[in-house]
């Protein structure tokens, strides 16, 4: 697309990505082999025979649970604090490279404390890979890169589960020291109603911590408006299926409330067959304001750029419109207001 170098030099925000979602094949057989970490036995699952298949294999997601069976295989092999720490450093050496000027990572504790590797391995790994790259990036002003981390609890374990997770983040005083920024959710959604979440996440609003859960990815619209109502949530992760309700779009528009959208994602996932029917020129029309992200680029094959560049080519967006989601990005960050204006 002719408007590729500008996609490229747009200041961007990406609020949506697992940092587990960015370890490739190639980095997890290689891990694997370090760490003698096993991976499935090739006989139960021949698409772990090697980089190649795997990635074959990603190619053919059928659902978000389908996916969700390899990325929490995948993640076994990260062990050690480096290995968190070159996972973190390499996505954000590619964000910078895109044009990326606020990143806001994800993680799943849960998924690394039930194979005994405990959070401060996860969390000092994070933070130092953040360390390393604002070290390498700094000097760059307006330019440089700015991370924060983002803890989900998964709806996949019992909510007893997610509870001792939470208080264990904050037995370590990560949100109060600015470690972790605020709380996510993820994992499964449907028959996962977010309001089984609300005690925890009013605990975590009674601290002051910010709130964003994923919602209306493969569940319906009414799981968006449970979030808001019941979990308290400044935003909502994906959100695509609140498309299907004119109420729920303008509820948004209203509160200003951000989708982090992620439209390769969706595609892979099996949400939408095309990224024509992501709904981007709904939210433009309707005024639901959203930022375009990866959400796993190792295993749906895109980064940010990569997703900018499809939503281009599908919807012809002017400059005008990319300058909207541009500013609309930075102003849901939860980057500090002299952050944001700097960015802008
Ligand atoms: C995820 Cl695409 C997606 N949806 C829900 N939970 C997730 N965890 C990692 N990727
Ligand atoms: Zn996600």
């Amino acid at each position: 697309s002719p408007l590729h170098p500008f996609l490229t030099r747009l200041p961007k925000c990406e609020h949506h990505l697992h940092i587990e979602g960015s370890l490739s094949p190639d980095l997890l057989f290689a891990l694997s082999a370090k760490n003698s970490t096993p991976l499935p036995p090739i006989t139960s699952d021949p698409s772990f025979a090697s980089p190649a298949t795997l990635n074959a294999r990603y190619a053919a997601f059928s659902s978000l649970d389908d996916f969700l069976a390899y990325y929490y295989i995948g993640m076994r092999v990260l062990v050690t604090p480096s290995d968190f720490s070159d996972l973190t450093y390499a996505y954000l050496a590619r964000a910078a490279r895109e044009g990326v000027r606020h990143a806001e990572v994800f993680f799943d504790p849960q998924a690394h404390l039930s194979r005994g590797v405990s959070i401060d391995t996860v969390v000092s790994g994070l933070l130092a890979g953040r360390r390393r790259a604002e070290a390498e990036f700094a000097g760059r002003g307006a330019k440089r890169l700015t991370v924060l981390f983002i803890p989900c609890l998964l709806r996949h374990l019992p909510v007893s589960d997610s509870a001792a997770c939470f208080e264990l983040m904050q037995s370590k005083g990560y949100f109060s020291r600015g470690d972790l920024a605020g709380l996510g959710l993820c994992s499964t959604e449907l028959a996962k109603p977010p309001g089984d979440w609300a005690e925890i996440f009013a605990a975590a609003g009674r601290h002051g911590i910010r709130r964003t859960a994923h919602a209306g990815e493969e569940g319906p619209a009414g799981y968006v408006i449970a979030a808001l109502d019941e979990l308290g949530v400044s935003r909502i992760d994906h959100g695509v299926r609140a498309a299907e309700d004119e109420g729920v779009m303008e509820r948004l528009a209203r509160e200003g409330v951000m989708l982090t959208v992620c439209p390769m994602s969706n595609v892979r996932l099996k949400g939408v067959e095309r990224i024509e029917h992501v709904p981007i020129r709904k939210f433009l029309e309707r005024g639901v304001r959203f930022s375009i992200n990866s959400d796993d680029p190792a295993y749906f094959e895109g980064y940010v750029q990569d997703n900018y560049c499809a939503v281009q080519e599908a919807f012809g967006l002017t400059v005008g419109e990319w300058r909207t989601i541009a500013r609309n990005a930075v102003e849901g960050s939860w980057c500090g207001e002299e952050r944001k204006r700097e960015i802008l």
